[in-house]
């Protein structure tokens, strides 16, 4: 529905409406009133895209383009802020009215037609995590040779390695050693969570390797848990929505890809997606939103702090440099970790609530059309 690019500002973007009513004035004939009708609908649908530029410009206030008899308006009420209770459950601006409703009216002349669109804050298109590991196929193969992992459900947030000051007194400030370890404030979640039945998970590891799940349940196989998102293709989806909003693409036919994308210490947040498979290898690092339609082998060292959405298979190889992950992983296919691992160069994966906290702020305040539809005063 992005009928322009999310840079333009409003005036550029008004101009283009205006450029469209001007055009739609000329085909105003009485033989084409259907026609016209149609078009102010066009119209009308066009106006949510500039109305979504000033939201994201924190503009709540709706705007109006008149030239003679032609017109625009937009109304826009923002339902989380509003003091009412919109949808009518009994809670007011609970996290379900954390939309604006953007109410669209184009006059072409004799022609009148009113649209509704309904725009949602960018942090609604992120998942809250059942799981440090979510797997998205009920019939997942989860391979977990050795014992060289650790997959953790317990809220973890970092107070040293983010807080600007150099808490080890080395010189550096928030360096990777002083990423410490520190209960989080919210309730743990599952090791690893299927969209299907838990024991399919637990059945494929051995008793060694369940001692290095931890989470909801306490230790071992209790901490695997099962989950239905209400979507089956969810990770698919996800990927999707986000996927136009990419800061950085990856091009699979490049190779293995060796820099960073994304600093957690920094707060540089990346939006990076794979269009296919995907080979990450190298002492490199990731912060954000990492989207891999298709496969994600790692190689070497890697550390990733965030949410990270692979469609296909996670596959982690290769002695060298441990392979870290914080926030929570989904993983649409098989989780792989090769025998190759060793101590030094383990695995973990472990949730945690702060970090994906951070990245669903920088998100909260950004709203995108979620829907369009003719309203009933047509
Ligand atoms: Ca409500
Ligand atoms: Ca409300
Ligand atoms: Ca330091
Ligand atoms: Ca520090």
């Amino acid at each position: 529905m992005a009928f322009f690019p999310a840079a333009l500002s409003l005036a550029a973007a008004s101009a283009v409406v205006l450029v469209y009513l001007c055009d739609g004035l000329s085909r105003l004939t009485p033989a084409a009133r259907n026609v016209t009708g149609e078009r102010a609908f066009v119209l009308a649908e066009a106006g949510f895209a500039s109305m979504e530029t000033l939201l994201n410009a924190g503009d709540t206030g709706g705007f109006r383009i008149d030239q003679g008899d032609r017109s625009l308006r937009v109304e826009a009420e923002p339902w989380g802020s509003d003091g009412l209770d919109n949808d009518r459950d009994g809670n007011v601006d609970e996290e379900d009215e954390a939309v604006v409703r953007a109410v669209s009216t184009v006059t072409l002349g004799a022609a009148t037609r009113t649209a509704v669109a309904w725009l949602r804050r960018m942090s609604a298109f992120l998942p809250i995590p059942s799981g440090a590991v979510v797997l998205g196929d009920p019939f997942a193969k989860v391979r977990l040779a050795g014992s060289a992992f650790s997959i953790d459900g317990r809220d973890r947030d970092d107070p040293e390695g983010h807080d600007g000051i150099d808490n080890d007194g080395d010189g550096e400030i928030d360096e990777a050693d002083e990423h410490t370890s520190a209960p989080g404030f919210l309730p743990d979640v599952h090791s690893i969570s299927i969209q299907g039945d838990p024991d399919h998970v637990a059945s494929q590891l051995v008793a060694d390797q369940l001692g290095n799940l931890n989470g909801f349940g306490g230790i071992g196989a209790a901490t695997v848990g099962g989950f239905d998102p209400g979507d089956a293709q969810f990770i698919q989806t996800i990927v999707d929505q986000w996927s136009p909003l990419a800061t950085i693409v990856l091009d699979p036919r490049e190779g293995v890809y060796r820099q960073n994308l994304g600093d957690w210490n920094t707060r540089n947040f990346e939006i990076a997606k794979s269009n296919g498979d995907l080979h990450l290898g190298g002492r490199n690092a990731g912060a954000g939103i990492l989207l891999v339609d298709g496969n994600l082998t790692i190689t070497g060292g890697y550390s990733f702090w965030g949410y990270l959405f692979v469609t296909g298979d996670l596959v982690l190889r290769g002695p060298a440099g441990r392979k870290g992950f914080r926030g929570s992983v989904f993983v649409g296919g098989d989780l792989e970790i090769s025998d190759d691992l060793t101590p030094s160069g383990a695995a973990s994966f472990t949730y945690s609530s702060e970090v994906l906290g951070a990245i669903r702020a920088v998100y909260a305040e950004r709203y995108r059309i979620a829907a369009i539809a003719e309203s009933p005063a047509n």
